[in-house]
Protein backbone atom coordinates (compact mmCIF):
# COMPACT_ATOMS: atom_id res chain seq x y z
CA UNK A 1 0.00 0.00 0.00
CA UNK A 2 1.26 3.26 -1.05
CA UNK A 3 1.78 5.19 1.97
CA UNK A 4 2.89 8.65 0.56
CA UNK A 5 -0.96 9.78 -0.25
CA UNK A 6 -3.37 10.41 2.38
CA UNK A 7 -6.83 10.75 1.53
CA UNK A 8 -6.58 14.29 2.77
CA UNK A 9 -3.62 14.94 0.14
CA UNK A 10 -5.14 13.15 -2.38
CA UNK A 11 -8.52 15.51 -2.28
CA UNK A 12 -6.75 18.40 -1.62
CA UNK A 13 -4.70 17.41 -5.04
CA UNK A 14 -7.79 16.85 -7.14
CA UNK A 15 -9.32 20.15 -6.09
CA UNK A 16 -6.84 22.11 -7.07
CA UNK A 17 -6.84 21.25 -10.19
CA UNK A 18 -9.92 22.81 -10.53
CA UNK A 19 -8.93 26.72 -10.13
CA UNK A 20 -12.88 27.35 -9.39
CA UNK A 21 -13.28 24.99 -6.66
CA UNK A 22 -14.49 26.56 -3.27
CA UNK A 23 -13.28 23.46 -1.50
CA UNK A 24 -16.40 23.35 -0.13
CA UNK A 25 -17.11 19.61 -1.58
CA UNK A 26 -13.82 18.87 0.27
CA UNK A 27 -15.22 19.65 3.65
CA UNK A 28 -17.98 17.39 2.50
CA UNK A 29 -15.77 14.84 1.90
CA UNK A 30 -13.60 15.60 5.11
CA UNK A 31 -16.76 14.91 7.31
CA UNK A 32 -17.18 11.63 5.52
CA UNK A 33 -14.22 10.32 6.08
CA UNK A 34 -14.40 11.58 9.95
CA UNK A 35 -17.79 9.84 10.52
CA UNK A 36 -16.32 6.17 8.82
CA UNK A 37 -13.37 6.30 10.82
CA UNK A 38 -16.51 6.69 13.78
CA UNK A 39 -18.56 4.30 12.66
CA UNK A 40 -15.70 2.07 11.96
CA UNK A 41 -14.46 2.46 15.64
CA UNK A 42 -17.92 0.93 16.77
CA UNK A 43 -17.77 -1.80 14.44
CA UNK A 44 -14.94 -3.26 15.81
CA UNK A 45 -16.38 -3.31 19.40
CA UNK A 46 -18.94 -5.56 17.88
CA UNK A 47 -19.73 -8.46 20.02
CA UNK A 48 -17.51 -6.44 23.12
CA UNK A 49 -20.54 -4.23 24.14
CA UNK A 50 -23.93 -4.22 23.70
CA UNK A 51 -24.11 -2.22 20.16
CA UNK A 52 -25.53 -5.39 18.30
CA UNK A 53 -28.75 -7.02 17.47
CA UNK A 54 -32.49 -5.26 17.03
CA UNK A 55 -32.84 -1.82 18.32
CA UNK A 56 -36.63 -2.44 18.72
CA UNK A 57 -37.84 0.00 16.31
CA UNK A 58 -38.68 -0.84 12.59
CA UNK A 59 -37.57 1.99 9.54
CA UNK A 60 -40.11 3.48 7.58
CA UNK A 61 -39.96 0.27 4.98
CA UNK A 62 -40.58 -1.59 8.08
CA UNK A 63 -37.36 -3.36 8.54
CA UNK A 64 -35.72 -4.42 11.87
CA UNK A 65 -33.51 -1.28 12.86
CA UNK A 66 -30.24 -2.91 14.12
CA UNK A 67 -28.63 -0.82 16.69
CA UNK A 68 -25.78 0.16 14.40
CA UNK A 69 -27.93 1.03 11.99
CA UNK A 70 -28.63 4.13 14.48
CA UNK A 71 -25.55 4.92 15.49
CA UNK A 72 -24.24 4.97 11.61
CA UNK A 73 -26.86 7.22 11.01
CA UNK A 74 -26.73 9.24 13.80
CA UNK A 75 -22.78 9.99 13.12
CA UNK A 76 -22.98 10.54 9.70
CA UNK A 77 -26.23 12.89 9.79
CA UNK A 78 -24.19 15.09 12.52
CA UNK A 79 -20.77 15.03 10.45
CA UNK A 80 -22.63 16.29 7.45
CA UNK A 81 -24.25 18.97 9.58
CA UNK A 82 -20.95 20.12 11.40
CA UNK A 83 -19.29 22.63 8.57
CA UNK A 84 -22.28 23.96 6.92
CA UNK A 85 -21.79 22.64 3.00
CA UNK A 86 -24.58 19.98 3.27
CA UNK A 87 -28.22 21.49 3.63
CA UNK A 88 -29.75 18.27 4.23
CA UNK A 89 -29.71 14.56 3.69
CA UNK A 90 -31.94 11.98 3.18
CA UNK A 91 -30.89 8.41 4.73
CA UNK A 92 -32.86 4.99 4.47
CA UNK A 93 -32.64 4.89 8.35
CA UNK A 94 -34.83 8.33 8.32
CA UNK A 95 -38.50 8.44 7.13
CA UNK A 96 -38.56 11.96 5.64
CA UNK A 97 -35.39 13.98 4.55
CA UNK A 98 -33.75 15.74 6.78
CA UNK A 99 -33.09 19.63 6.62
CA UNK A 100 -30.12 21.32 8.00
CA UNK A 101 -30.92 24.64 9.28
CA UNK A 102 -28.58 27.54 10.69
CA UNK A 103 -25.87 28.30 8.60
CA UNK A 104 -25.99 24.76 6.37
CA UNK A 105 -29.28 26.37 4.83
CA UNK A 106 -26.69 28.33 2.74
CA UNK A 107 -24.87 24.81 2.00
CA UNK A 108 -24.61 23.73 -2.22
CA UNK A 109 -24.94 20.13 -1.67
CA UNK A 110 -27.39 17.36 -0.06
CA UNK A 111 -26.19 13.91 0.90
CA UNK A 112 -28.51 10.71 0.37
CA UNK A 113 -26.92 7.31 2.27
CA UNK A 114 -27.47 3.73 3.65
CA UNK A 115 -25.21 4.77 6.40
CA UNK A 116 -24.91 0.88 7.32
CA UNK A 117 -25.89 -1.34 4.76
CA UNK A 118 -26.12 -5.24 5.13
CA UNK A 119 -26.07 -4.55 8.93
CA UNK A 120 -28.25 -7.82 9.84
CA UNK A 121 -24.31 -8.87 8.76
CA UNK A 122 -23.40 -7.09 11.75
CA UNK A 123 -23.91 -9.97 14.78
CA UNK A 124 -21.82 -12.42 12.87
CA UNK A 125 -18.67 -10.34 11.93
CA UNK A 126 -19.23 -10.12 8.39
CA UNK A 127 -18.27 -7.43 5.55
CA UNK A 128 -21.20 -4.35 5.96
CA UNK A 129 -21.01 -1.02 4.44
CA UNK A 130 -21.60 2.34 4.25
CA UNK A 131 -23.19 4.26 0.55
CA UNK A 132 -23.19 7.38 0.17
CA UNK A 133 -24.46 10.12 -3.15
CA UNK A 134 -23.55 13.81 -3.66
CA UNK A 135 -25.69 16.23 -5.76
CA UNK A 136 -26.12 19.84 -5.90
CA UNK A 137 -29.12 21.07 -4.00
CA UNK A 138 -31.57 22.41 -7.14
CA UNK A 139 -33.63 24.70 -4.65
CA UNK A 140 -32.89 28.32 -3.89
CA UNK A 141 -29.87 28.87 -1.50
CA UNK A 142 -30.97 29.78 1.90
CA UNK A 143 -34.40 28.34 1.83
CA UNK A 144 -35.39 24.79 3.49
CA UNK A 145 -34.54 21.85 1.14
CA UNK A 146 -37.37 20.19 -1.47
CA UNK A 147 -37.99 16.96 -2.59
CA UNK A 148 -37.22 17.93 -5.59
CA UNK A 149 -33.27 18.66 -4.64
CA UNK A 150 -33.54 14.54 -2.97
CA UNK A 151 -35.35 13.56 -6.31
CA UNK A 152 -32.79 13.85 -9.04
CA UNK A 153 -32.06 11.16 -11.45
CA UNK A 154 -28.67 9.34 -10.92
CA UNK A 155 -27.24 10.97 -14.05
CA UNK A 156 -27.00 14.47 -11.77
CA UNK A 157 -24.60 12.84 -8.78
CA UNK A 158 -21.60 14.93 -8.13
CA UNK A 159 -19.96 12.48 -6.30
CA UNK A 160 -20.59 8.78 -4.91
CA UNK A 161 -18.43 6.34 -2.82
CA UNK A 162 -18.40 3.27 -0.39
CA UNK A 163 -17.12 2.34 3.24
CA UNK A 164 -16.19 -0.97 3.35
CA UNK A 165 -15.89 -2.41 6.83
CA UNK A 166 -14.32 -5.68 5.80
CA UNK A 167 -10.94 -7.24 6.82
CA UNK A 168 -9.82 -4.00 6.17
CA UNK A 169 -11.86 -0.49 5.92
CA UNK A 170 -11.80 0.87 2.64
CA UNK A 171 -12.89 3.79 1.70
CA UNK A 172 -13.80 4.24 -2.41
CA UNK A 173 -15.26 7.32 -4.36
CA UNK A 174 -15.63 8.69 -7.68
CA UNK A 175 -16.27 12.69 -8.78
CA UNK A 176 -16.97 11.06 -12.25
CA UNK A 177 -13.07 11.15 -13.31
CA UNK A 178 -12.74 8.05 -12.51
CA UNK A 179 -12.62 5.54 -9.11
CA UNK A 180 -9.99 5.34 -6.36
CA UNK A 181 -9.80 3.88 -3.31
CA UNK A 182 -8.38 4.44 0.03
CA UNK A 183 -7.42 1.66 3.04
CA UNK A 184 -7.45 2.91 6.40
CA UNK A 185 -4.45 2.50 8.49
CA UNK A 186 -5.85 2.04 12.53
CA UNK A 187 -2.41 2.94 13.87
CA UNK A 188 -2.03 6.64 12.14
CA UNK A 189 -6.16 6.81 11.49
CA UNK A 190 -5.59 7.86 7.92
CA UNK A 191 -6.97 6.45 4.96
CA UNK A 192 -4.42 5.99 2.38
CA UNK A 193 -3.88 5.60 -1.59
CA UNK A 194 -3.72 1.90 -2.34
CA UNK A 195 -6.13 1.24 -5.24
CA UNK A 196 -5.55 4.29 -7.41
CA UNK A 197 -7.99 4.29 -11.03
CA UNK A 198 -10.21 1.35 -10.00
CA UNK A 199 -11.10 -0.19 -13.11
CA UNK A 200 -13.17 -3.36 -13.43
CA UNK A 201 -12.70 -6.06 -15.98
CA UNK A 202 -14.76 -6.44 -18.81
CA UNK A 203 -16.03 -9.65 -18.36
CA UNK A 204 -15.88 -11.65 -15.31
CA UNK A 205 -16.72 -15.25 -13.64
CA UNK A 206 -18.36 -14.28 -10.59
CA UNK A 207 -22.18 -14.18 -10.47
CA UNK A 208 -23.94 -13.17 -7.13
CA UNK A 209 -27.42 -13.29 -6.93
CA UNK A 210 -29.48 -14.58 -3.65
CA UNK A 211 -30.28 -18.49 -4.94
CA UNK A 212 -32.77 -18.76 -2.64
CA UNK A 213 -35.57 -16.93 -4.63
CA UNK A 214 -34.74 -18.71 -7.80
CA UNK A 215 -38.20 -19.55 -7.55
CA UNK A 216 -39.68 -16.29 -7.58
CA UNK A 217 -37.01 -15.22 -10.50
CA UNK A 218 -38.45 -13.99 -13.80
CA UNK A 219 -37.97 -16.60 -16.65
CA UNK A 220 -35.07 -15.29 -17.99
CA UNK A 221 -33.22 -14.55 -14.48
CA UNK A 222 -33.27 -18.28 -14.07
CA UNK A 223 -31.87 -18.60 -17.55
CA UNK A 224 -29.07 -16.95 -17.21
CA UNK A 225 -28.56 -18.71 -13.81
CA UNK A 226 -28.54 -22.22 -15.31
CA UNK A 227 -26.20 -20.50 -18.44
CA UNK A 228 -23.47 -19.31 -15.53
CA UNK A 229 -23.72 -22.87 -14.44
CA UNK A 230 -23.30 -24.79 -18.00
CA UNK A 231 -19.83 -26.07 -18.83
CA UNK A 232 -18.46 -24.59 -21.30
CA UNK A 233 -14.69 -24.33 -21.74
CA UNK A 234 -14.34 -21.38 -24.22
CA UNK A 235 -16.18 -18.99 -21.96
CA UNK A 236 -14.93 -20.25 -18.60
CA UNK A 237 -17.83 -21.81 -17.66
CA UNK A 238 -19.53 -22.86 -15.21
CA UNK A 239 -19.21 -19.17 -13.61
CA UNK A 240 -18.05 -19.23 -9.38
CA UNK A 241 -21.13 -18.50 -7.63
CA UNK A 242 -20.33 -15.94 -4.69
CA UNK A 243 -22.96 -13.79 -2.25
CA UNK A 244 -22.19 -12.31 1.07
CA UNK A 245 -25.77 -10.78 1.43
CA UNK A 246 -23.67 -7.69 2.01
CA UNK A 247 -24.39 -5.39 -1.82
CA UNK A 248 -20.87 -3.48 -0.71
CA UNK A 249 -18.77 -6.19 -0.46
CA UNK A 250 -20.20 -8.29 -3.28
CA UNK A 251 -20.20 -5.42 -5.26
CA UNK A 252 -16.45 -3.97 -4.07
CA UNK A 253 -14.82 -8.25 -4.89
CA UNK A 254 -16.50 -7.95 -8.33
CA UNK A 255 -15.78 -4.63 -8.98
CA UNK A 256 -11.98 -5.91 -8.68
CA UNK A 257 -11.76 -9.33 -9.57
CA UNK A 258 -14.56 -9.44 -12.25
CA UNK A 259 -18.52 -10.28 -11.75
CA UNK A 260 -21.60 -9.68 -11.56
CA UNK A 261 -24.44 -8.60 -9.09
CA UNK A 262 -28.06 -9.30 -9.54
CA UNK A 263 -31.24 -8.67 -7.10
CA UNK A 264 -34.10 -9.05 -9.51
CA UNK A 265 -37.55 -8.41 -9.49
CA UNK A 266 -38.96 -11.48 -8.03
CA UNK A 267 -42.97 -12.85 -7.05
CA UNK A 268 -41.73 -11.89 -3.54
CA UNK A 269 -40.14 -8.40 -4.13
CA UNK A 270 -42.18 -7.18 -7.35
CA UNK A 271 -39.73 -4.22 -7.25
CA UNK A 272 -36.45 -5.86 -6.39
CA UNK A 273 -35.39 -5.10 -3.18
CA UNK A 274 -32.68 -2.44 -3.03
CA UNK A 275 -33.01 1.26 -2.89
CA UNK A 276 -32.67 3.54 -6.04
CA UNK A 277 -31.45 6.46 -4.06
CA UNK A 278 -29.78 4.79 -0.96
CA UNK A 279 -27.76 2.00 -3.09
CA UNK A 280 -28.35 1.14 -6.58
CA UNK A 281 -27.70 5.19 -8.07
CA UNK A 282 -24.27 5.27 -5.95
CA UNK A 283 -23.12 1.85 -7.04
CA UNK A 284 -23.87 2.17 -10.39
CA UNK A 285 -21.93 5.41 -10.96
CA UNK A 286 -19.27 3.49 -9.54
CA UNK A 287 -19.63 0.54 -11.75
CA UNK A 288 -19.76 3.14 -14.73
CA UNK A 289 -16.97 4.95 -13.76
CA UNK A 290 -14.83 1.78 -13.66
CA UNK A 291 -15.91 1.17 -16.90
CA UNK A 292 -18.87 -1.50 -15.75
CA UNK A 293 -22.66 -1.39 -16.10
CA UNK A 294 -25.57 -0.92 -14.05
CA UNK A 295 -29.37 -1.74 -15.39
CA UNK A 296 -33.07 -2.25 -14.00
CA UNK A 297 -33.62 -3.76 -16.83
CA UNK A 298 -32.94 -4.50 -20.86
CA UNK A 299 -31.53 -1.32 -21.81
CA UNK A 300 -32.47 0.72 -18.69
CA UNK A 301 -29.35 2.86 -17.01
CA UNK A 302 -30.22 3.06 -13.75
CA UNK A 303 -28.63 7.11 -13.44
CA UNK A 304 -30.92 7.68 -15.75
CA UNK A 305 -34.08 6.32 -13.80
CA UNK A 306 -36.02 9.59 -12.66
CA UNK A 307 -37.32 8.81 -8.66
CA UNK A 308 -40.63 9.20 -8.16
CA UNK A 309 -39.85 8.87 -4.50
CA UNK A 310 -37.57 8.54 -1.86
CA UNK A 311 -37.85 5.25 -0.50
CA UNK A 312 -38.29 3.75 -4.00
CA UNK A 313 -36.79 0.06 -4.95
CA UNK A 314 -35.25 -0.88 -8.15
CA UNK A 315 -34.35 -4.29 -9.72
CA UNK A 316 -30.78 -3.96 -9.81
CA UNK A 317 -28.01 -5.69 -12.17
CA UNK A 318 -24.64 -4.32 -11.69
CA UNK A 319 -20.89 -5.57 -13.28
CA UNK A 320 -18.57 -6.57 -15.97
CA UNK A 321 -20.65 -5.09 -19.13
CA UNK A 322 -19.96 -8.33 -20.63
CA UNK A 323 -21.75 -9.93 -17.85
CA UNK A 324 -24.28 -7.27 -17.98
CA UNK A 325 -25.13 -7.43 -21.61
CA UNK A 326 -25.60 -11.05 -21.33
CA UNK A 327 -28.50 -10.86 -18.33
CA UNK A 328 -29.68 -8.09 -20.76
CA UNK A 329 -30.14 -10.55 -23.58
CA UNK A 330 -31.61 -13.15 -21.37
CA UNK A 331 -34.22 -10.97 -20.09
CA UNK A 332 -34.96 -9.36 -23.48
CA UNK A 333 -35.86 -13.14 -25.14
P1 LIG B 1 -30.32 -3.44 4.02
O1 LIG B 1 -30.14 -2.08 3.44
O2 LIG B 1 -31.58 -3.56 4.83
O3 LIG B 1 -29.11 -3.91 4.76
O4 LIG B 1 -30.58 -4.45 2.79
C1 LIG B 1 -29.74 -4.41 1.70
C2 LIG B 1 -28.99 -5.70 1.62
C3 LIG B 1 -27.85 -5.66 0.65
O5 LIG B 1 -26.67 -5.27 1.27
C4 LIG B 1 -27.77 -7.07 0.21
O6 LIG B 1 -27.14 -7.20 -1.04
C5 LIG B 1 -29.19 -7.49 0.18
O7 LIG B 1 -29.86 -6.69 1.13
C6 LIG B 1 -29.37 -8.91 0.57
O8 LIG B 1 -30.72 -9.25 0.52
P2 LIG B 1 -31.19 -10.77 0.64
O9 LIG B 1 -30.89 -11.17 2.05
O10 LIG B 1 -32.64 -10.71 0.33
O11 LIG B 1 -30.40 -11.56 -0.36
MG1 LIG C 1 -29.12 -1.05 2.48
Amino acid sequence: MSMTKTLGEFIVECQSEYPDATGALSSLFSSIRLAAKVVNREINKAGLVDITGAAGAENVQGEQQQKLDIYANDKFKSALQARGEVCGIASEEEDKYVNFEGNSQDGDYVVLMDPLDGSSNIDVNVSVGTIFSIYRRVSAKGQPVTDEDFLQPGNKQVAAGYVIYGSSTMLVYTTGNGVNGFTYDPSLGVFCLSHPNMTTPEDGNIYSVNEGNYVHFPEGVKKYIKYCQEEDVATHRPYTSRYIGSLVSDFHRNLIKGGIYLYPTSSSHPNGKLRLLYECNPIAFLAEQAGGKAVASPGQRILDLKPGELHERTPFIVGSTKMVEKVEEFLAD
